[in-house]
């Protein structure tokens, strides 16, 4: 047997009931399979890719607190510290009700090449919780960081791993993390991104990971002779990524028709609203059915059926594995050109191969989505210096970083004969510096 099927089957055999887990890494080991048979003798006789799936460290604690009323809640914490090769760990916290150790490491192990595509010295981790921030009063989601940050602040740090937002942890989460984390380790430190500009945050970080989706997708097409300008595009989400997907797909002269949320969709004819949106989401923390308020035209519905409209590109920006078969062989029927993942792993592993085999141009979320784990480490930069850069001076960055990110995903697919199949030249491209510095560092 090969030594990547070897490796694929002990993964799924030593990590029960983690598809996700198991999704990911399949994905990425298939990518890798070229560059892994050329060097196979060296990489059994080192066992790389069993350090590559296994995480470095993972930690897994109690959170309690309590509610409004007095009552205790108690929810499980997670941060899972996978791979520090180029860099400290960085990668998101997420807070949802679906959070379990396999989606964490599912996405920690995503991180780990993600975060070598940006060209930025971060290594591979995520975190998070099963605790649901919708429907709670501000000093509930207090209580439930601040409980979290207390554990939480023995096993990070400025230089040792730094934490961001994700599905459920936004600014106000962030805000309460950091004060805690000062609070208890007497450190005030770039521990955390995604902070508010008051307190040592980065200006276009809030945008940086939608913006930069749409600097990709740009980049892409234009290389392919596709302008943006006109361009009907579907969104999935109206959470942080979306939101600013939509915006900057507008700047661009695309018109953007659709957003979701958990329990319906919008479809506004006239390009979506993004300042309403804003209102709904940002603002006042309203479900979708209140755009309807704002914008007459526009049908609301309940359930999922994004992917029903017909669009030239499609941004799923909510979560895993949200765009089945049966949504792919839809937008394929409606003529889609482009697909670029801005939540991470939202297309499942069926519905990619659809895609790839109907000449769609897809670019995976580690690859499509980069820009906002970029941006985080510009803001470690700017707290390294002490320093805060201009709005123009982060989004230049980050447009530079998200086209040298196309091109050098672009060159590995077409160096290993796999010419346009970005999710081959996503894996390899990330797999190659991390696995550099892996060997140079030795067994460790
Ligand atoms: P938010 O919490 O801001 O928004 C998430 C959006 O997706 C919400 O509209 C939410 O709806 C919807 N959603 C979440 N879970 C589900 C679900 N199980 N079913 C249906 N809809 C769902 O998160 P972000 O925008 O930050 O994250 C979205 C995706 O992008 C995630 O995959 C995340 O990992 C990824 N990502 C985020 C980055 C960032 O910088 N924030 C960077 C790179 C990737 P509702 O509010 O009803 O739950
Ligand atoms: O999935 C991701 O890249 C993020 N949630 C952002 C991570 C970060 O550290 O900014």
């Amino acid at each position: 047997m090969s030594y990547v099927d070897e490796v694929i089957e002990q993964v799924v055999s030593q990590n029960p009931n983690e598809p996700e887990f198991h999704q990911a890494v399949k994905e990425v080991l298939e990518s890798i399979r070229v560059v892994v048979d050329q060097n196979e003798e060296q990489f059994r006789r080192d066992a790389l890719l069993e350090r590559l799936c296994n995480p470095e460290r993972q930690i897994k604690f109690r959170v309690p607190w309590i509610d409004d009323k007095g009552q205790v809640h108690v929810n499980t914490g997670y941060r899972v510290q996978f791979n520090s090769a180029i860099g400290p760990y960085k990668g998101g916290l997420r807070l949802h009700p679906s959070v379990n150790i396999g989606i964490i490491k599912f996405l920690g192990f995503e991180q780990i090449f993600k975060n070598s595509l940006t060209g930025l010295p971060i290594g591979g981790g995520k975190g998070g919780s099963d605790f649901d921030p919708k429907g709670k009063s501000d000093r509930e989601v207090m209580a439930f960081c601040q409980s979290f940050m207390s554990e939480l602040c023995k096993y990070i740090g400025a230089d040792t791993d730094v934490p961001a937002g994700d599905i459920g942890t936004g600014a106000r989460e962030i805000g309460y993390m950091f004060g805690q984390y000062k609070k208890l380790r007497g450190l005030f430190e770039g521990v955390l991104t995604g902070k508010g500009l008051s307190y040592g945050g980065s200006l276009a970080r809030t945008e940086a990971t939608g913006y930069g989706l749409l600097y990709l997708t740009e980049k892409m097409l234009k290389c392919h002779g596709v302008d943006m300008k006109g361009k009907t595009v579907t969104v999935s989400g109206a959470g942080n990524v979306a939101i600013y997907a939509i915006e900057k797909a507008e700047q661009m002269g695309a018109k953007p028709v659709t957003c979701s949320d958990s329990t319906g969709w919008v479809y506004d004819p006239d390009g979506i609203d993004v300042a309403a949106l804003k209102e709904i989401k940002e603002v006042k923390r309203q479900r979708l059915t209140e755009y309807k308020k704002y914008r007459p035209n526009s049908e609301y519905h309940e359930g999922k059926g994004v992917w029903t409209v017909k669009s030239d590109i499609a941004l799923p920006c909510a979560t895993q594995n949200e765009l089945d078969l049966e949504d792919a062989k839809m937008l394929v029927a409606n003529g889609v050109i482009a697909v670029c993942e801005g939540a991470n792993m939202p297309t499942t592993a069926e519905a990619t191969k659809y895609f790839q085999e109907n000449n769609v141009y897809f670019v995976p979320g580690k690859a499509a989505n980069a820009g906002g784990v970029a941006t985080s480490a510009l803001e470690m930069s700017q707290n390294s210096e002490r320093l805060s850069w201009s709005f123009e001076k982060v989004d230049g960055e980050l447009k530079g970083i998200m086209v040298r990110l196309y091109h050098n995903i672009d060159d590995a697919a077409k160096k290993y004969g796999f010419e346009g199949n970005y999710v081959v030249g996503a894996n390899i491209a990330g797999f190659e510096k991390v696995v550099d510095a892996m060997n140079a560092q030795g067994i460790v």
